[in-house]
């Protein structure tokens, strides 16, 4: 079958932090309702049927006879904590939105991407993403943007899905989907996600020890109410940051994780048995790469205010760029080992069985050894590092750094990209995360992709924040769709 693009529309929308960003829309009509009455008969030239090529003047010839023109859309998100090697979002840079307006990006599907792309198969996503890669002609797809790519290539899948009339998952996954991803609920933020003192990004539960996804999205999201009275009850800050999580000002990821044991106990499971935890150090954001330390702010705030031990002074910390209260005047370092020795300890006191950028982007050494006294026992998850790049990703197999990478579909801009990491990955034993962004819309196509790829685990946020819950929502409909064929979650190291 062929389903011919008939147009590609991108608009300027809002994500949820009132940023804007690209939604982008495919029509496409299927070509052997149109085909079939004009060859009747007789055998369809090969020529006609090619994808890739313009087999005729205008789109219009292409206009189905039953009328019928099926739509894809897709948005694209967008993130706070953004890799050094990331594909480039492009932004106007202008007055508009204090210069994070996309129109430049929209611009560019509106006109050159849509022109190459109108008479292609929609069928044939490596081609179409082959093509988008081309025509910007970058390494990072800086010329037309990454978000301009990205959008065009995932609508273009949920038009080829919505024109075969099947499920998205299914379109990705065909018959292998089934594995219902363990959710990665990030319960309480920090780092750039949060204006509090908590240093390290993202404290995430992982119920593990659930029949399906349904109940343990249950669990997960018992836990977080949970959690919302504990902190209540103690004065603490509920309000929450970008992920849905809270963020109250704790002093360290020890008061974070017996916070979180405590509500996990409460809600009537055990830890370590029912739920385990996973963390987002988000290690590239608080490595200085004057000094090779990691400096924690908010830590040494509370360092300071107990006097408990001599805080050391950095002028680096005064200008750093996201302010927390009152936490200039003194930081906590760490050296490489001296967080390699850290997450040891957190590991060996609580039940973390992943962590997620624990050293910095660019420190493979610290990688390596990271893996080398982790590895075994905890997933070591390369987001900053690998930014689902098959090139970085593969270095890493070779190098021995990491076991695991994050999966996030505007790190590297297509689709056809993004599945070329996850299966690298997964063919090197490694296991893949898909993740939302930090900056997110009601677009859950992550979800989709986490189950057609059978990936096992999927990290979008709180049970809170309508675009945080759309992912969670969707896996519940694919879960009662899929019935007895759906499986729950991976084996993951621990
Ligand atoms: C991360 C992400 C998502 P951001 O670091 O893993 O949680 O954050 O989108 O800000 O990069
Ligand atoms: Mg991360």
């Amino acid at each position: 079958m062929i389903v011919r693009i008939i147009d590609v529309h991108a608009r300027e929308i809002l994500d949820s932090r009132g940023n804007p960003t690209i939604e982008t829309e495919v029509k496409v009509v299927r070509k052997r309702e149109t085909i079939a009455p004009a060859f009747a008969g007789g055998a369809v030239p090969d020529s006609y049927l090619r994808g890739g090529e313009r087999a005729c003047e205008s789109y219009k010839d292409y206009l189905p006879v039953s009328g019928r023109v099926f739509i894809g859309r897709a948005a694209v998100p967008s993130g706070a904590s953004t890799g050094e090697y990331e594909a480039v979002e492009l932004r106007d840079n202008d007055k508009r939105y204090l210069g994070k307006g996309v129109q430049k990006a929209v611009e560019h599907v509106n006109t050159e991407l849509r022109e190459i792309l109108i008479g292609r198969n929609v069928l044939e996503q490596e081609e179409i993403d082959r093509i988008l890669i081309e025509t910007d002609g970058t390494k990072n797809k800086s010329r037309l943007g990454a978000n301009a790519t990205l959008g065009v290539s995932l609508a273009c899948a949920r038009a080829a899905a919505a024109a075969l009339e099947i499920p998205l998952y299914r379109y990705l996954g065909g018959v292998s989907a089934k594995t219902m991803p363990v959710p990665m609920m990030n319960i309480l933020n920090g780092g750039k996600h949060a204006s509090n003192t908590v240093d390290f990004q993202e404290f995430m539960i992982m119920p593990i020890n659930a029949p399906s996804f349904t109940e343990a999205l249950r669990m997960g999201t018992e836990i977080y109410h949970y959690l919302k009275k504990i902190l209540e009850k103690e004065g603490k800050a509920t309000g929450v940051g970008d992920e849905g999580g809270f963020a109250p000002d704790l002093k360290d990821a020890e008061e974070v994780f017996s916070y979180l044991t405590r509500a996990i106990k409460e809600a009537g499971y055990e830890p370590g048995r029912d739920v385990v935890f996973a963390m987002d150090a988000a290690a590239s954001e608080l490595y200085n790469k004057d000094s090779g330390m990691y400096e924690f702010q908010g830590e040494g705030y509370y360092l300071q205010q107990t006097k408990s031990v001599t805080a050391e002074y950095s002028t680096q910390a005064r200008d750093a760029e996201v302010s927390k209260p009152d936490t200039v005047a003194s930081m906590k370092l760490r050296s490489t080992d001296e967080m390699i020795a850290y997450y040891k300890m957190l590991c060996e006191k609580y039940p973390i069985i992943s962590i997620e950028d624990g050293l910095d982007e660019n420190d493979w050494e610290g990688w390596k050894k990271i893996t080398k006294e982790l590895g075994s026992h905890v997933q070591l998850v390369g987001d900053d590092l690998f930014v689902t790049n098959v090139e970085r990703l593969k270095k890493g197999i070779q190098e021995g750094c990491g076991n695991s990478i994050l999966i996030k579909l505007n790190q590297i801009g297509t689709l056809s990209e993004t599945i070329a990491a996850i299966h690298m990955a997964q063919k090197a034993g490694y296991t893949a995360v898909v993740s939302h962004r930090s900056g997110e819309t009601e677009d859950s196509l992550i979800a989709d992709l986490a189950v057609a790829l059978n990936c096992g685990q999927i990290k979008t946020g709180a049970p809170c924040r309508s675009e945080r819950v759309a992912k969670y929502n969707q896996i519940l409909r694919m879960e009662e769709e899929l019935g007895k064929v759906a499986v729950y979650g991976l084996s993951v190291k621990r």
